[in-house]
């Protein structure tokens, strides 16, 4: 809500002063009794005020969850989570986003939950988003970008992802083409970018990001243990995700901007840096057949290159399977 993001902005900004409810509802246009309301709600979402008779409020401390106020709060981004909708549990974040999207949400809108009941991977296969262990978020976009080219969105999310962990995990985070991240062999993090539009254009796009931030080994269903790990598993810490979430905000922001700017190939060399498995070879899956070959690299509009029987080919949809 608008208001509670002003209010907290108002008080943060007063530091250890305290500041009259007379004053904030003259500074915010709303009604005094307004302004109490909204301080309890914000005392729910698990900020702290002490309130004084004919001093007024301070603002002790802001909480550590995520809710549409702590997110908004100090993000910094220029467009991106201008439009936040926060939630404690939904099917899926990328249900929520097609709905905004499809109802004219603005590009940069983000849809952030706690918890998702149908959190979905590629391929209608499942993804695993139990509460309070993760960040299931989905982003809204509206790129000015032919079809063929959304699947470079993937790739430098997947780039902003790594970049944004780097600052707060010293772990060796790799990128396996085209939608994983990857700590060692188990994968942390996993993107799903969908698209509505036509042959030649793109209404929307939103694109799904899920990544293991607090989860422990026994959170994970016996077959996800052989391949899934989370980044307290890794780092053996925990991490508010809250900062993350803000810091890959802006991280994205900044890869999109230039993204659209001046195109994919500058992104190429940063996600050579991270590519899983480059030099190697792998089996790779796709749609009609199954073989080896040796991951080279990636092309200009981000398709996976493979050295294949002596021959370099061109790959735009597939999967690496070990
Ligand atoms: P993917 O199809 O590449 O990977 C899905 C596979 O990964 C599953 O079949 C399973 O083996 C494994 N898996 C399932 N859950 C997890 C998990 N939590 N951690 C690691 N491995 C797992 C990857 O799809 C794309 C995932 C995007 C998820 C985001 S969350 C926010 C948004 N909403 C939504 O429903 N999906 C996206």
């Amino acid at each position: 809500d608008n208001i509670r993001t002003q209010i907290i902005q108002v008080l943060a900004n007063n530091g250890d002063m305290f500041i009259s409810g007379q004053e904030l509802s003259n500074r915010l246009h709303v009604s005094r009794t307004a302004i109490w309301k909204h301080m309890k709600e914000l005392e729910k979402d698990g900020y702290i005020f002490e309130a004084l008779p004919r001093k007024g409020y301070r603002l002790i401390s802001k909480p550590s969850s995520m809710n549409e106020t702590s997110l908004k709060w100090d993000l910094g981004t220029n467009w991106l989570g201008h439009e936040l909708v926060y939630k404690e549990i939904v099917t899926s974040t990328q249900d929520i986003a097609h709905e905004l999207a499809h109802n004219g949400a603005a590009n940069g809108t983000v849809v952030i939950a706690n918890e998702q009941t149908k959190g979905r991977g590629r391929m209608q296969r499942t993804w695993h988003s139990q509460p309070d262990g993760g960040i299931w978020m989905s982003v809204i976009l509206r790129p000015d970008i032919p079809p063929h080219q959304a699947s470079q969105l993937t790739l430098f999310t997947a780039i902003s992802i790594v970049e944004t962990l780097q600052q707060f995990f010293d772990l060796p985070f790799k990128i396996k083409w085209p939608n994983d991240i990857f700590v060692e062999d188990k994968k942390i993090a996993g993107i799903l970018t969908e698209m509505k539009g036509e042959l030649d254009t793109i209404d929307y796009m939103i694109v799904g990001i899920g990544i293991n931030v607090n989860q422990s080994m026994n959170d994970f269903s016996e077959e996800l243990q052989q391949k899934a790990s989370s980044l307290a598993i890794e780092s053996n810490k925990h991490t508010d995700r809250l900062p993350l979430v803000q810091q890959l905000l802006r991280c994205f922001e900044t890869s999109y901007d230039t993204y659209q700017q001046r195109g994919f190939a500058l992104i190429k060399e940063k996600w050579l840096n991270y590519a899983y498995k480059l030099g190697e070879s792998v089996q790779i899956k796709m749609p009609n057949k199954e073989f080896q070959g040796r991951i080279c690299g990636i092309s200009d509009d981000g398709a996976l290159l493979v050295q294949y029987i002596g021959e370099d080919i061109k790959i735009y949809s597939a999967e690496i399977l070990w």
